[in-house]
This record gives C-alpha cells, structure tokens and sequence, in this order.
C-alpha cells in the first residue's frame, strides 16, 4: 500500500522556529534525550533518515523530514539532557516552545515515554504544558521491547495510568522490534493525509 510515509526525506534544520515556513500538515516528536525518538522516526518511514545516537543531547535542533508534496514529520530536541547539562539547557524552551505553539498545521505531537522506566517528571511537565496549550497529543511508549513478555500487559497499565490515560490510549510501540509500527504508522499516514 503507498502511503505518505514511504520516500521520506530529510528537508531541513532549524534553531528558528519562526522561520519555519508553512507546509501542508505536520506531526511532531518530543520526549527527553535518547527515548528513542530518531529512531522512531526512522522505524515509521522504513528508512534512515534522522541519526540514532548513544550519547544523549546530540540533537539541539529541529530536524524537518518530508512527505509527499507538503507534510512534515518533525524530530524536535530532546530534554532532560543537553551536552553535558542537565535539564533544558537556555533555549531548549524557547525552541521548542516557540515551535509547537507556532504551528497550525500541527495535527498531533507523539509524546514519547521510556515504556519500562514509565513517565518521569519531566515528561509529566511536557504533557501538562501540551494539555494547557490545547494542542493534539498522544502518549507513545517507546522501547517496549525492554519490558519482559510476561510484565507487558500490566506494565502497559500501570505507565498508562500513571499519565492518567486508558492502556488504549498509550501507543505501545518497539521501533527496534517493530511491535506496534504498523498502527502508528498507520496513524500517522492518517494524520498527515495520504
Ligand atoms: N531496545 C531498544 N532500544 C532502542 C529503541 N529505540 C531506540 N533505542 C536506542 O536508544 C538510544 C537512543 O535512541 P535515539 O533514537 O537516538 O533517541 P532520541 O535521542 O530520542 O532521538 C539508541 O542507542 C537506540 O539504539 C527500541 O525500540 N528498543
Ligand atoms: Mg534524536
């Protein structure tokens, strides 16, 4: 089946986000350094575009990839860790702040949780800021393939309602495994539109 995903490209990088221009529909990426995003990223359009990397804090921009004519998948700067910091390092707020509150083509942000350490406070923080901004979020807990078998389901409902959401509202998804890509790539070929 085609879909938008297929034939991804990376378009540019940005420190800037007012000077971003308009495209057709965009989705975003955010979670604290190394939970995996780039590689969810990755895993989604079944090819390598945004770089894995084994020391956090390496991405200190917004990497725009995209689809088809006019949509945008969008890997934005990780928190919790920025080179040999701690934290959001001066700017990280700004950026991608400035970012997803300047976007009305934003359809969704997939907010990415380690599915095994469960949401830290700093990811509660970034969902309560997404939730106050009114803007389109989803829960996407990565790396499930780090959850033993037998603990998944329970584990899935305690991450779950430690973001006070129902288990079927928390995408449970292995990029490395491919557990769960087919329905988040799905919905995000949905989201963006054809
Ligand atoms: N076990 C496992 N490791 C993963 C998975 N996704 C990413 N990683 C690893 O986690 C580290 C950080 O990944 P990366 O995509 O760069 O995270 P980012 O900083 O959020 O973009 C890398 O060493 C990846 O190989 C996954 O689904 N399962
Ligand atoms: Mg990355």
């Amino acid at each position: 089946m085609r879909t938008v995903l297929e034939n991804v490209r990376f378009l540019l990088s940005e420190v800037a986000p007012e000077k971003l221009g308009p495209c057709g529909a965009e989705v975003a990426f955010v979670g604290r350094s190394n939970v995996g995003k780039s590689t969810l990223l990755n895993a989604l359009c079944g090819r390598t575009l945004a770089r894995v990397s084994s020391t956090p804090g390496r991405t200190r921009t917004i990497n725009v990839f995209l689809a088809g004519h006019d949509r945008w998948l969008v890997d934005l700067p990780g928190y919790g860790y920025v080179a040999g910091r701690p934290a959001q390092a001066e700017g990280w707020g700004a950026m991608v702040e400035g970012y997803l509150t300047g976007r009305p083509t934003l359809r969704m942000v997939f907010a990415l949780v380690d599915a095994k350490v469960g949401p830290t406070r700093l990811d509660m923080e970034m969902l309560d800021w997404l939730a106050a901004k009114g803007l389109p979020w989803r829960v996407v807990a990565a790396k499930a393939d780090q959850v033993k078998p037998s603990r998944t389901v329970a584990r899935r409902r305690e991450v779950a309602k430690a973001l006070g959401v129902g288990p079927e509202a928390l995408a449970w998804v292995s990029a490395a495994r491919g557990v769960g890509m087919p329905a988040l790539r799905a919905e995000t070929a949905a989201l963006l539109g054809k």
